[in-house]
């Protein structure tokens, strides 16, 4: 297979002229093709068979042991102005990204097949559609965007009929970190990824497309591409809201996105449109409608059982591929959190030896199409999206952090977007536990200068009456001995059930200086074991704590200059108002 396009086919010409592969394939996306792919890679050792019974047709991949998460510190953005890219983003110019990735790309491919990819992000007759092209050298890759995106003819002829598409090259390299870098050229569409195979690193319609060089897009174009799971909530009478939530990698979208409500909530349904990344544009009315541009999932394993995420323990019991988890004496999956059998073998392969660390890799993955999920969402195709009737920020927050709360308006939304920090996880490589902020939780994906991104934000009420409202929440909040004290998982419908009623005015709050709060009574605690003081606690805020916040907050807002929105600052500003007032008639 070729192309009719010119442009296509001269940039996979003068690719295979650089990198030199031994043969070109052109993916069809089919499910033949994937289990060429999967013999081969089977052959090659790439992949292993996992219990056939058990998990029929699921295989096991090991990565390299020092390729097993995002690698920030070796992400750019390349512009060529450094404030375009912001402080938000490790830069480059655009002359010197090229010249480095084109001399870590010269011949990599000898010996190798190059695989041309084209993809479709997002239901393929949506106008909030976006296609791209990526060439890797890793069947890995191709068996991956084969279940996460809509590969194929139907993506290569809109390519053809509109005649720009995103473009990525990767390589895996040698997997030397040393030798490793993933670049972006927001303003040419492109992508350049080296010596990584893993995640968001390698599968460039994800992290890469989807969200740095969407974010960049969809500034010039009026629209939003965010780190949010989407999720319909189905109440007893059958009425379905949409609610998209932005929480940092590893802090519970895919668990949120797949939800089974407690016993104690009958009636109430939860479908999933996506777990991970939507893209949001106002249509005509001036509604915020949102598409998952991904077509399945790349979610996080452990911690991940029958009471946690029963959708998704069952869906990862066939047509799935793990990355780093452990296995079991019959060779099935094995992780920290699976309640039953035990590892045999690590995620090195290994045999599991206790104290050499956990069985599975903390950001070990399962890669599943989204139509195997039992709660996927009849809409979650459909072109124009779902509408949205609120945003969620949060983050893991083990202090300050209330249970949820309302933004007063638009404007100080987005101040809570921007303002929110969490504690970071094994989803990338560094440091685990500390607080950092995570604005949007888009700290590592924004494909520009952070304080444009905020402006751009600022800039939809202009273009609408019909925004939704805007909510933080934390799951994570815990007691003096460590214990959360909130129990999560499907318990959370209840936070979700006061964020619609709040969206139809038929939920009461208290004022705050930092927004509405649920009183204990305004949540349904129906069947919930929990006690009152812990309740109390996740729905009061320490006005002393929130002062310093809100320091840290503006310092941290500053740190971008005059791109700074002054909006942000006046938003701070009334909060730190309203606190300092608070405070003057406690004392
Ligand atoms: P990425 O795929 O990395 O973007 O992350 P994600 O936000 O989809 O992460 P995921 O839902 O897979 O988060 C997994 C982690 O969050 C696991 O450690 C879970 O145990 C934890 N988690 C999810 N929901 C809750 C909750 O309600 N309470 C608590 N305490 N932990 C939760
Ligand atoms: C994340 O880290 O937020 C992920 C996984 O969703 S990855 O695609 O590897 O970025
Ligand atoms: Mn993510």
């Amino acid at each position: 297979m070729t192309t009719k396009l010119a442009a296509l086919q001269s940039w996979v010409d003068q690719v295979a002229e650089h990198t030199r592969p031994e043969a070109i394939h052109w993916c069809t996306g089919t499910d033949a093709e994937y289990q060429d792919l999967i013999e081969m890679m089977l052959a090659t050792g790439t992949l292993t068979t996992l219990n056939k019974k058990t998990h029929p047709n699921c295989y096991l991949h090991l990565s390299s042991p020092n390729d097993v998460a995002r690698v920030e510190h070796l992400t750019f953005i390349c512009t060529p102005d450094r404030d375009d890219a912001g402080p938000n983003n490790h830069w480059k110019s655009p002359e010197e990204g090229h010249a480095q990735m084109d001399a870590l790309f010269a011949g990599c491919m000898r010996g190798r097949i190059m695989y041309v990819i084209p993809y479709c992000m997002g239901p393929i007759e949506s106008p909030y559609a976006r296609c791209g092209v990526e060439i890797t050298d890793s069947p890995y890759v191709v068996a991956n965007m084969k279940l996460m995106t809509k590969v194929g003819n139907k993506a290569l002829q809109r390519i053809e009929k509109e005649g720009t598409f995103v473009r990525g090259l990767h390589s895996t390299g040698e997997l030397d970190p040393e030798r490793r870098f993933i670049m972006h050229f927001p303003e040419e569409l492109s992508i350049k990824s080296y010596g990584s195979g893993y995640g968001g690193n390698a599968l460039l319609g994800k992290k890469c497309h989807a969200l740095r060089i969407a974010s960049y897009q969809g500034r010039q174009e009026g629209w939003l591409a965010e780190h949010m799971l989407i999720v319909g909530l189905e109440n007893p009478d059958g009425d379905v809201h949409y609610i998209a939530c932005a929480f940092p990698s590893a802090c519970g979208k895919t668990n949120l996105a797949m939800l089974i409500p407690p016993e104690s909530m009958k009636g109430w349904r939860v479908w999933t449109l996506g777990d991970d990344i939507a893209w949001l544009h106002l249509d005509e009315a001036g509604k915020l409608r949102a598409i998952n541009p991904e077509a399945g999932y790349f979610g996080v394993v452990p911690g991940t059982n029958e009471k946690t995420n029963k959708n998704a323990y069952d869906m990862i019991t066939h047509d799935t591929i793990f990355t780093n988890v452990a296995t079991t004496e019959d060779n099935q999956p094995w992780w920290e959190g699976k309640k039953d059998g035990k590892p045999a073998r690590d995620w090195q392969g290994r045999v599991y030896d206790e104290s050499a660390g956990p069985a599975a890799h903390p950001n070990s993955r399962f890669t599943v199409a989204a139509t195997n999920n039992p709660a996927y969402s009849s809409l979650a195709d459909a072109p124009t999206g779902v509408p949205i009737s609120a945003i969620v920020f949060g983050g893991r927050r083990k202090q300050l952090a209330p249970l949820v709360y309302e933004a007063k308006s638009w404007e100080h939304g987005v101040l809570v977007g921007a303002g929110t920090a969490s504690e970071t996880t094994a989803a990338a490589t560094g440091a685990v536990g500390v607080v950092r902020r995570d604005p949007m939780a888009m700290k590592p994906f924004c494909g520009y200068n952070f304080g444009d991104y905020w402006e751009h934000w600022l800039s939809f009420p202009a273009r609408s009456e019909h925004l939704p409202k805007i909510f933080h929440v934390n799951w994570f909040r815990q007691n003096d001995k460590g214990e959360f004290l909130w129990p999560g998982f499907g318990e959370n419908i209840r936070v979700l059930e006061w964020i619609v009623d709040r969206v139809e005015h038929r939920a009461g709050a208290q004022g705050t200086p930092i927004g509405f709060l649920p009183h204990v009574e305004d949540l349904n605690t129906n069947g919930l074991k929990i006690d009152r003081a812990a309740l109390e606690e996740l729905t009061s805020i320490d006005a002393e704590q929130w002062r310093q916040e809100m320091t840290e907050i503006l310092e941290y807002l500053e740190t971008y200059g005059d791109r700074l929105p002054d909006e942000l600052r006046r938003q701070q500003a009334m909060i730190v108002e309203a606190l300092d007032s608070e405070l003057a008639e406690a004392s």
